[in-house]
């Protein structure tokens, strides 16, 4: 009798497995496959015993063993490294046996120190909530990922280098100019050697104390900030032996797996979009890498019900929360709507598609969702998907989400017709319920609040002056002259936002009320902390009007920062600009090195520098190249397909 063929799940036939002598017919010659499993499951019992025996069974060294006077041949043969290997040489007495018994204590000591640790870990794990773990489990992941790319050492996958033109020069021809943008440059020197000196690794610099200092969007790290924002300044402005200081920096230190909650859009805007920038600019590969290795660790931030990321992540353990202050546990528009710049590059230059993924699910959601006067509300909650507050503006909170929309499309080789859709609905509806003009006659972009227009417009909304002016060639039934003058208009209301006061800088946020227009009534937004939306819009306006007051107006602002910012520890924000005397905040912003200093030496480069048909610059001012159809877009990256 033959036993049948066993049929496995796969459907596969087996050949019965014959083990007899053919002489013994009548014995079963043929195991089923559970009694081969029943064995395999013996024998590997049998070897976890012994093992287990090595260990464990009672310390044989310390028992007397009969002396065969073997050592003088044994002796030369132990050795505490390979003794390790072979446990044979440990019997022998004499000094080595002293050696042994230590070797053993240590492993011995090691087990138990490992079998603690994995205790403690697993009573850790129990106090954790499922959220915790499951983040923690997915960081892991990433990160033996990210260790084994680096491990095998797999460069990214090759891509075709967009267009990078303009990446130095645009030195003016007029002296006047020349040298107002090698004035810019000095201030650029004593912003970084000061840094250099007493802040460097911090993320920030205080001038008059002279020693680091972190904003609380950075936790407790020590990630050098203001160094990976400053260096696509430092190289535009040809300061290469700074750059080349800075990328060392780098190469050596710039760590992310610390155990710090950070701003997972203020990382992504001034550190990855910064290391891109880098990367573009200087073709070092190191840049790229540090981009990528930091943006897996914000990826856990996306983690939620709804795929709306977390406005900070631990970039340990993965855990993402909101903001306490922010509406109802909401995150903010301004900070899950400013990631796809970066978030496209980075699956452009890796062929991962993961950020690629985020940011579009990020746009699908909000395309479907109701917007009250077509306007989008600053606050969304990521756990239900719903609005929270209805706040509106085009200043801090709202102001990066449209500024990313217009620059989704022009990145894209104006392909992206979809954000460019979303763009112009978006802003149609800013004019019609948030723009309005003073009785001065001074265009402004008020706040939506609750039903009603508050007319206040921040120092951060000014950079829509520019926007406008972006966004114009391109714009529905040709109104592009109109939002051009728009662009105008607002970078004129700005203006006098600093020309009114006795410094000649500008509030935080100033109010248009009755008699009161263009000026801060509230003492707590008299303050000028080195922001650049001012002097950026400048600079577009230049860019496409020429008109020498843009030149004319950065020129005032730059040497107002000069004389009432500058001390002789760096650069400080100034807490009263309608106060003649100026007290200091002691705190030079990294963006004073990426945005203000970049943007004003732009004004006063030629427009060869980084032309705006080839670099679209984020919302940090960090220059990202235009990824042209044909051979560059995503689409047509053979890393992507
Ligand atoms: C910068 O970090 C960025 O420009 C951001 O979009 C808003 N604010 C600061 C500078 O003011």
């Amino acid at each position: 009798m033959t036993t049948p063929a066993l049929l496995p799940l796969s459907g596969r036939r087996i050949p019965p497995l014959n083990l007899g002598p053919p002489s013994f017919p009548h014995h079963r010659a043929t195991l089923r496959l559970s009694e081969k499993f029943i064995l395999l499951l013996i024998l590997s019992a049998f070897i976890t015993l012994c093992f287990g025996a090595f260990f464990f069974l009672p310390d044989s060294s310390k028992h007397k063993r009969f002396d065969l006077g073997l050592e003088d041949v044994l002796i030369p043969h132990v050795d505490a490294g390979k003794g390790a290997k072979n446990p044979g040489v440990f019997l022998i007495h004499g000094p080595d046996e002293h050696r042994h018994r230590e070797e053993e204590e240590r492993l011995r000591n090691k087990i138990r120190a490992d079998h603690e640790k994995a205790l403690e870990e697993a009573k850790e794990k129990l106090r954790k909530s499922r959220e915790e773990i499951r983040a923690e489990i997915q960081t892991e992941k990433n990160k033996v990922v990210q260790e084994m790319k680096i491990k095998e050492n797999k460069p990214l996958p090759p891509v075709p280098i967009p267009n990078l033109v303009g990446i130095s020069g645009g030195d003016p021809e007029d002296s006047d100019i020349r040298e107002k943008r090698e004035k810019i440059k000095e201030m650029m020197k004593h912003a970084w050697d000061n840094y250099r000196t007493y802040g460097w690794g911090h993320n920030e610099l205080r001038p008059i104390a002279r020693k680091g200092h972190s904003p609380n969007i950075f936790g407790s790290s020590q990630m050098g900030a203001t160094i990976v924002d400053a260096l696509d300044t430092l190289y535009i402005m040809g300061l290469h032996a700074e750059f080349l200081d800075g990328q060392r920096w780098i190469e050596d230190n710039l760590d992310f797996s610390v155990n710090s909650e950070v701003s997972v859009f203020e990382v992504n805007i001034r550190f990855i979009g910064g290391l891109l920038a880098a990367y573009y600019l200087s073709g070092e590969e190191i840049f790229k890498i540090k981009a990528v290795q930091l943006a897996e660790k914000l990826l856990p931030a996306f983690n939620t019900p709804t795929g709306i990321p977390w406005a900070m992540v631990n970039l340990k353990s993965g855990v993402g929360r909101n903001w306490g202050w922010a509406s109802a546990g909401s995150s903010i528009l301004a900070e899950f709507g400013t990631l796809h710049m970066e978030f496209m590059h980075l699956s452009y230059l890796t062929g991962d598609l993961i950020y690629y993924k985020k940011v579009m699910h990020i746009r699908k959601l909000l395309q479907k969702m109701d917007r009250p006067n077509g306007l989008y509300p600053n606050y969304l909650n990521p756990r239900t998907g719903r609005w929270g507050q209805y706040h509106t503006s085009v200043g801090g909170l709202g102001d990066s989400f449209y500024e990313y929309l217009l620059k989704a499309w022009l990145m894209s080789d104006k392909t992206d017709h979809e954000a460019r859709k979303m763009y112009d609905d978006a802003i149609e509806a800013i004019e019609k319920h948030l723009i309005k003009k003073s009785r001065g006659g001074l265009v402004f972009i008020g706040e939506w609040k609750n039903g009603h227009l508050e007319k206040k417009m921040g120092h951060l909304a000014c950079f829509a002056g520019g926007m406008f002016a972006l966004g114009a060639d391109g714009s529905r039934t040709d109104k592009a002259g109109h939002y051009l003058e728009l662009g105008a208009e607002i970078a004129r209301t700005c203006h006098e936002s600093y020309d009114r006061t006795a410094l000649k800088l500008g509030p935080e946020s100033f109010k248009f009320d009755g008699a009161v227009e263009a000026v801060a009534v509230r003492q707590a937004e008299k303050y000028y902390i080195l922001r650049p939306e001012v002097i950026e819009t400048y600079w577009y306006l230049w860019r496409f009007t020429h008109d020498p007051r843009y030149r004319q107006w950065g020129w005032e602002a730059a040497l107002a920062i000069e004389k009432y910012c500058r001390v002789s520890g760096g650069f400080s924000g100034v807490k009263d600009v309608y106060s003649s005397t100026p007290t200091h905040d002691d705190v030079q912003q990294s963006f004073f090195l990426a945005e203000t200093l970049k943007y004003l030496y732009l004004l006063f480069s030629g427009d060869d520098l980084l032309p705006l048909e080839h670099w679209v610059f984020n919302t940090e001012a960090h220059p990202l190249p235009v990824l042209h159809l044909a051979n560059t877009t995503l689409s047509g990256n053979p890393a992507v397909r």
